[in-house]
């Protein structure tokens, strides 16, 4: 009966032929949006149309759910606190495989479908990479045919809207949810009870066993909202689970027993506050109670969902880890681990060692970080206050670790207090991380290099303890967004040359080699980076005001603002070109370009002095009028996944220049290659593998290892020495602290030169000689365009290694060992 109803709908309402989808819009406009077509604002075309590739969708969906629960498959729980999706009605089109008919059906209409496009207001639940990654990987998991729920929090205000005043970053609220979101189907009746605070009490249950009590102090509901994930070319669709978080109608017992309405109500409110706001990253997480408890909400209505829809089969709870494999995106989600713990030992009456195994053999854990700033740890008092019953697991889980640690590392006893999950001291903390490794069965750095450090200086004794868990999966992004999709004019060139293969096996582009020495394929290969670039220089001008000329060199720096980063690295060598072109204006160097975009976590002072320094410089530079045709520099505002869709195919090259051993993998070096930049990098996280597959010739290396900035730093670094013998070092810092790019404010820049003279943490002028001459040989490599256009395609056709679909096969293959299932 069900599978009648199914096709009746699919030949009613879901033809992929131009005719059915004119006709879809049309309805979804009156009988969605209520407009007629001569009132209809481009806001509600773009819903009516969004709402007619849904439902295309829909069915997908819940296909691959009924075949997925039939096969009882293996399923990945890929456990994130945030993720970066991008715009998705393009995207989605594109796995549809209807892109020429939605074109034709919105002509038929007499509607722009780029300004439709341009519409959507993108999902900015996540800050950086660590959030796009998530993005990516759901993308593959599903083009992989891997049955996989992405859980995460539905943030009602994602990460701020960067705007620039003055040259200053200012901070605007994401309301991204104000006009509605077509991509989500909300699941009212699916929800789940959270509980916070309280204490714990003991008691003997029936058979005489003592157990405990969690007497909680207050609840939150979360509700869950589903966002379909389709596969490319297939027809699986896999699901994004965010949770967003609703008052109890009895939250305060208290108050509504005394009749105080609008006491009650106002916690009502606080209760609504749980999910309104995405953290930025980088501020100290240390107080912030409302991070862990967005952290524990998330992750506990995901394991709450995860159990009830085990129980479906009919399976005993100590098969869990059979159905399921849980990855932690970070240490965000690590509280998973007692959640676990506590849903099958207090809820379920499991004995603790069969919880235990269970619960190690359900999690996995990515760390994404080495900066030991970063690492999250809570302090105690506040985690017994937010989670009593928790804070009693987390003790036994580590007196049971460090008993089995003690004996492993016989006599050793110095190293368990290293190992231990609990930090001692003035303010005792829960080093998240420390749980994460001890409750996981693996643990994945994101590159070659950073897994190694990872094993060696991060959690070494992690590493003698147990040799075979903390393993490697490098980091991929998907070439459906970032090629096919937001490089059209090269995925055109390439379908005409070597086929479509490669958005879904990019190492196919390896044919590309054969035609690097062609002239008539490197003409067209210019005239695709031609066309990139006028199109940024189309979008610099609409948000910046500023012009920019396609035939300079465009040298792009998008991330994330970070001192370890090093934008003020590049600033640097800019203002040192200013300085020869100034001194000596016959000087002969190709025309460039500088952009800039990112954003900086609001707290981040030093960060947020990087911005105004840039937009300061630029300001400078692009009213000079000896510098016009030779130098500009651009500030591109609200970096994120939408403007990164014009930026990366527009860029010559692109900057990766983060002190070795900073950057645990970076993902923007490997979009910028895919889409034909040229890297000019240090040997720090992906670099170092995006640099051994396009080969050492193609890639503009500087900077000192990772092992030499070890070895500097035990020696003792004194920064003044590099200024005082480098002259166009201390002549670019004096300028800069000269009031020259501040209207002769000598002032401003003092912070950020002083922080560089006395310390400079990243060693921005150690490198800074080596980076400025790989410059001078990047402008002379930009002369020959032949050989230029030559690097260009030999980077992109050996970056295949770089797929989200290569990562994902590696955890498939040697983390989850799960089997892909056929959806039809
Ligand atoms: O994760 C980034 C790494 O810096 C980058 O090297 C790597 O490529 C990428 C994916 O593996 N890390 C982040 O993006 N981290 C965060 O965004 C973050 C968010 C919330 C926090 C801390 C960090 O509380």
């Amino acid at each position: 009966m069900s599978e009648v109803t199914s096709s009746k709908i699919q030949s009613t309402r879901v033809g992929m032929d131009a005719a059915a989808i004119k006709q879809s819009i049309l309805e979804h406009l009156v009988h969605t949006q209520s407009r007629f077509p001569d009132v209809a604002s481009e806001s509600d075309w773009y819903n009516a149309l969004a709402h007619a590739v849904r439902d295309r969708m829909l069915e997908r969906m819940m296909v691959t759910a009924k075949t997925y629960k039939a096969n009882k498959s293996r399923t990945v729980c890929y456990l994130s606190a945030e993720f970066l999706p991008g715009p998705h009605l393009a995207n989605n089109i594109l796995a549809l495989g209807i892109w020429q008919e939605v074109q034709e059906a919105v002509a038929q209409l007499g509607l722009d479908f780029e300004s439709l496009l341009e519409e959507e207001v993108e999902p900015g639940l996540g800050n950086g990479g660590l959030g796009r990654l998530a993005a990516c990987y759901m993308d593959s998991m599903a083009t992989l045919k891997i049955p996989a729920i992405g859980y995460g929090i539905r943030y009602e205000f994602g990460i701020f809207r960067q705007e620039i005043e003055d040259g200053w970053q200012v901070e605007k609220t994401d309301k991204w949810l104000s006009y509605g979101n077509p991509w989500e189907i909300p699941r009212p009746r699916l929800r789940f009870n959270v509980h916070f605070g309280g204490h714990t009490e003991q008691f003997k249950d029936i058979d005489g066993i003592l157990r405990v009590k969690w007497i909680p102090e207050w609840r939150v509901i979360g509700v869950a909202h589903d966002t379909p994930v389709m596969g490319y070319g297939v027809k699986n669709t896999n699901l994004l689970r965010l949770w967003s978080s609703e008052a109890a109608e009895s939250f305060n017992f208290q108050a509504f027993n005394t009749g105080d309405y609008y006491g009650a109500v106002n916690e009502k409110v606080t209760s609504e506050n749980l999910t309104k706001v995405l953290y930025p990253n980088d501020e100290p997480e240390a107080g912030k109670r409302l991070r862990l408890e967005q952290q524990y909400f998330f992750v506990s209505c995901s394991l709450q969902d995860m159990v009830r829809i085990y129980l479906q089969s009919g399976d005993p709870l100590d098969q869990f880890h059979h159905k399921y494999t849980a990855q932690l995106n970070d240490t965000h989600p690590a509280i998973a681990i007692p959640e676990l713990m506590r849903l099958l030992v207090d809820r379920n009456q499991m004995d603790w060692d069969t919880a235990w195994h269970v619960t190690r053999n359900t999690f996995a854990y990515t760390n994404h970080t080495l900066l030991p700033e970063a690492l999250e740890k809570w302090p105690l008092d506040l985690f017994k206050k937010v989670l009593p019953r928790h804070l009693e697991i987390i003790y036994e889980i580590n007196s049971r670790f460090l008993d089995e640690a003690r004996m492993k590392i016989h006599g050793l006893n110095g190293h368990l207090e290293k190992l231990s999950i609990i930090e001692e001291g003035a303010r005792p903390q829960v080093r998240m991380a420390h749980l994460a490794v001890v409750g996981s069965y693996k643990v994945n750095g994101v590159a070659e290099l950073h897994s190694e450090l990872l094993r060696q200086n991060v959690l070494p004794d992690f590493h003698a303890l147990w040799p075979d868990k903390i393993t490697n999966v490098t980091n991929g992004v998907t070439p459906r967004r970032f090629m096919l999709l937001s490089n059209q004019p090269l995925a055109h060139l390439l379908r005409e040359r070597i086929g479509c293969g490669w958005v879904t096996d990019l190492d196919s582009l390896h044919k590309l080699e054969a035609l690097a020495d062609d002239p008539d394929f490197q003409q067209q290969w210019q005239k695709v980076k031609r066309r990139n670039k006028e199109r940024l220089a189309r979008h610099a001008l609409a948000a910046t005001g500023q012009k920019i000329d396609p035939d300079s060199l465009f040298d792009v720096q998008v991330k994330r603002v970070h001192e370890y980063k090093r934008q003020h690295l590049n600033l640097l060598h800019i203002i040192t070109l200013y300085n020869r072109l100034k001194d000596n204006p016959g000087l002969d160097i190709p025309p460039r370009t500088f952009v800039f975009g990112g954003k900086a976590a609001p707290g981040y002072f030093m960060a947020k002095l990087i911005i105004k320094a840039i937009n300061s410089v630029a300001e400078v530079i692009n009213r000079d009028p000896d510098m016009d045709g030779r130098l500009r520099v651009v500030f591109f505002p609200n970096f994120n996944v939408k403007t990164a869709h014009c930026i990366y195919p527009g860029a010559d090259v692109s900057e990766q220049i983060s002190l070795a051993g900073k950057e645990a993998s970076g993902t923007g070096n490997m979009k910028f290659a895919l889409n034909g930049a040229l890297t000019v990098g240090t040997l720090d996280g992906a670099n170092i593998e995006i640099r051994e597959e396009v080969g050492k010739e193609n890639f503009f290396l500087f900077g000192m290892t990772e092992a030499e900035v070890s070895a500097l730093q035990q020696q003792g670094y004194h920064p003044q020495d590099y200024c005082q013998n480098d002259p166009e070092l201390k002549s670019a810092l004096d300028f800069l602290a000269s009031g020259y790019f501040s209207h002769g404010d000598a002032t401003l820049f003092r912070p950020l030169v002083d922080n560089l003279l006395n310390g400079d943490p990243y060693k921005v002028l150690v490198d800074y000689r080596s980076y400025v001459d790989c410059q001078a040989r990047i402008s002379e490599a930009y002369r020959d365009r032949q050989e230029w256009t030559r690097m260009s395609i030999l980077n992109v056709a050996r970056m295949g290694k770089f797929s989200s679909d290569r990562s994902i096969q590696e955890y498939t293959n040697n983390i989850w060992k799960i089997a892909s299932v056929d959806v039809f």
